[in-house]
């Protein structure tokens, strides 16, 4: 069990990633948005349970639902929102938007808009921290749309022969896009795919921010310890629609994502706090107040930021390296 100030600081980051994401879909729809924006409503208690186990200098490579992702690893709402405008103050200085958001200096090692390389991505970070001896980990997200790529495959075999310092997180929200898991899938778990490849696995209610906190925590253990990869099944739910601006209805009921809304992880974790007594309502209440603050501060920074210079268009093109 996390330590209260911790308990608090998992509460918290959760918030910054819903308050902005909910920030990032008003953004939307008034037009600040160029390209597209997936959000990550209702999967925040993974990103921010896996993360808080890891190092600035750990490797996280993620999706097209990355938000939050990079939230969690550190890059701060100022920088995650002003990128999706398309400002000189983003994380990539504006020139990539929501699947392109990247800082090294923290570990955060992009989004991305294809499904899947991000498992090998991370098996190979996890290779150079194993050739260079050191206890850093690589982290890959993704979600159960990616598992039956052959990236899947080969990533985690690679992983598992070499023992790799490599965590797989795999939010299965049951859909990719419109099409259930159960339908693409001749196998529809994910967790008991890491016995077939020699690796360690663990399925958990990825709604539930001290078992996703708990499994990633003893995954994070191992890998630094050498003791090699881990694959983690969180189980979860989308409650928007894929993308902002896409209809949401056809392939899933209103009764099936109210259900899930019931078990939404925030305000769940917001119950087990006050029923546990690790803090009290106006603590929490205040912890909000200062996110929301935090975040319409973010959101009026990007709006006020100016755009990449033209003339500036060939710069990070090449590495000067
Ligand atoms: C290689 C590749 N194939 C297809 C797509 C189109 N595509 C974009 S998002 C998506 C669904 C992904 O589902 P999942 O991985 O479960 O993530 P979720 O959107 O549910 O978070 C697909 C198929 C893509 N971006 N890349």
């Amino acid at each position: 069990m996390p330590e209260s100030e911790q308990l608090l600081a998992l509460y918290r980051e959760m918030l910054i990633i819903r308050y902005t994401e909910e920030q990032l879909a008003r953004s939307h729809q008034m037009g600040l948005i160029h390209g597209a924006c997936h959000t990550y409503v209702g999967e925040e208690a993974i990103a921010t349970g896996v993360c808080a186990h890891l190092r600035p200098d750990d490797a996280v490579f993620s999706t097209h639902r990355g938000h939050g992702h990079a939230l969690a690893k550190g890059v701060s709402p100022r920088e995650v929102i002003a990128e999706l405008f398309g400002r000189s103050t983003g994380c990539s200085e504006g020139r990539g938007g929501s699947m392109h958001l990247f800082k090294p200096e923290v570990g955060m090692m992009g989004t991305s808009g294809i499904v899947g390389p991000c498992i090998l991505q991370a098996a190979g970070a996890g290779y150079s921290f194993k050739l260079l001896k050191s206890d850093q980990i690589g982290v890959a997200f993704f979600g159960d749309g990616a598992v039956n790529n052959g990236a899947f495959h080969e990533g985690l075999n690679l992983a598992s022969i070499w023992k790799l310092p490599t965590l797989f997180v795999c939010e299965n929200n049951m859909y990719a896009t419109e099409v259930p898991f159960a339908y693409s899938a001749g196998n529809p778990h994910v967790g008991n795919r890491g016995p077939a490849y020699g690796m360690k696995s663990l399925t958990v209610d990825g709604n539930d921010i001290l078992a996703v906190y708990e499994a990633a925590g003893e995954a994070a253990q191992r890998a630094r310890g050498g003791e090699g990869p881990t694959l983690i099944e969180c189980r979860t739910y989308r409650t928007r629609a894929h993308a902002e601006g896409m209809r949401d209805a056809g392939y899933r009921t209103p009764e099936e994502v109210e259900e899930w809304k019931a078990r939404d992880p925030i305000t769940r974790y917001n119950g087990w706090l006050l029923e546990n007594e690790e803090a009290g309502p106006e603590t929490l209440a205040a912890i909000e107040a200062e996110v929301k603050e935090m975040v319409a501060d973010a959101e009026e920074f990007a709006r006020n930021s100016p755009w990449p210079e033209a003339d500036t268009v060939s710069e990070h093109v090449f590495s000067q390296r």
